[in-house]
């Protein structure tokens, strides 16, 4: 059986990317594998949060799980700072890395932006808490965005180096799984650009709690191009778009891949449906898509989140359970490394 581990921070609002990208992907894997699902805390607070929002951001993202479908019986929910596990392997980690390989990731100078010197050294070090995140569980399989793939293969290399250097079969190495319908959503603003909770304008993305006039009117003003919409020739033989047409067209692409992700048809069926229709009757279809799957979740979230004492016992038992995973795998690393335990 596979073990899986993946987590969301609870740093902003979830949207259409974190749920096609990776929660709605969470719900599939529980069937046949182990799976661990975090709320990252500990990874939020590399960009300043407040406080009172974070414990509620928190509880977002954990309704957000179970509201998608994430069953607490069989997955383990909880959140990344009740587990202390976590930051001890990051603090090992953090002296297996090479600062080389960190000084080569994208989303730290994304994140950090010109002032570099003003970021946090979390957020220098954030690759290394998610190797720890995995590696605390013997994680061996993370489904992530297209996003994360470079941190998934430094984690890799952190495992390969910390079993090197012991001379030790310890740790897995990792497998992404990126594929999916839709594993990297952009922004509906900008077809170039992810869609993220970050971006200051909350027109760029879907979030999960949007209501169905709000999805409307995101949907009615989503960036398009002044083209008809394309015949399936756009479409390559491993059913996805051409990277030619993602690149002429990117906006057409985006809003065709997100309506076939969510309508549960292929990319070709969508094409195929929408053929030479102009973008405003394809809109108008997209908002019913979107509606009808995010509406129900997000009137859970809400409900959830308004009285929290479900969420709040699904993390405290969660923690408990993943407790009982991580400490003893510690403790086995403490042993390696050759800490004393008198
Ligand atoms: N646009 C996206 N398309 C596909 N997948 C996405 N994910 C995020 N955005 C997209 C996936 O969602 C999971 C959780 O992401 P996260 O919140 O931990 O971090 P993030 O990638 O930094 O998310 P945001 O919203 O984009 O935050 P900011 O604005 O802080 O950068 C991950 O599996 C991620 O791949």
């Amino acid at each position: 059986m596979k073990r899986i581990f993946s987590g969301v921070q609870p740093s902003g609002d979830l949207h259409l990317g974190n749920y096609l990208g990776a929660i709605r992907r969470f719900v599939d894997l529980q069937a046949d594998n182990d799976c661990i699902y975090c709320v990252v805390d500990l990874h939020a607070i590399t960009v300043w949060q407040d406080p009172a929002e974070l414990r509620q951001r928190t509880r977002e993202v954990t309704a957000g799980y179970l509201a998608a479908g994430i069953d607490p019986k069989k997955s383990i929910i909880f959140n990344q700072s009740q587990v202390a596990a976590h930051a001890e392997l990051a603090w090992v980690f953090n002296c297996v890395t090479r600062l080389g390989w960190l000084n080569r990731m994208t989303q730290f100078k994304d994140k950090a932006g010109k002032n570099r010197e003003k970021a946090s050294s979390g957020l220098y070090v954030y690759p290394n808490l998610m190797a720890a995140d995995i590696l605390v569980y013997k994680g061996t399989h993370v489904p992530v965005g297209e996003d994360q793939k470079q941190h998934l293969e430094l984690t890799r290399d952190i495992a390969q180096k910390f079993n090197n250097d012991f001379g030790v079969e310890y740790f897995p190495i990792v497998e992404p799984l990126i594929q999916g319908a839709a594993p990297r959503v952009m922004s509906l603003r900008d077809g170039t650009k992810k869609m993220s909770s970050s971006d200051p304008s909350d027109a760029a993305r879907i979030n999960m709690t949007d209501d169905a006039d709000a999805v409307a009117k995101k949907v009615r003003r989503a960036t398009s191009d002044a083209e008809l919409l394309p015949d399936p020739s756009v479409i390559g033989p491993d059913g996805q778009f051409t990277a030619e047409f993602r690149q002429s067209r990117p906006e057409a692409a985006n809003l065709l891949t997100i309506f076939a992700a969510l309508s549960g048809q292929t990319l070709a069926d969508t094409v195929g449906a929408f053929e030479g229709k102009g973008f405003a009757d394809f809109k108008k279809e997209m908002t019913d898509v979107a509606v009808a799957a995010l509406g129900p979740m997000g009137a859970e979230m809400k409900r959830m989140v308004e009285d929290p004492s479900h969420v709040d016992s699904v993390l405290r038992d969660g923690a408990e359970r993943a407790r009982a995973l991580a400490d003893p795998i510690l403790a086995e690393v403490y042993d390696i490394v050759g800490f004393l335990r008198p």
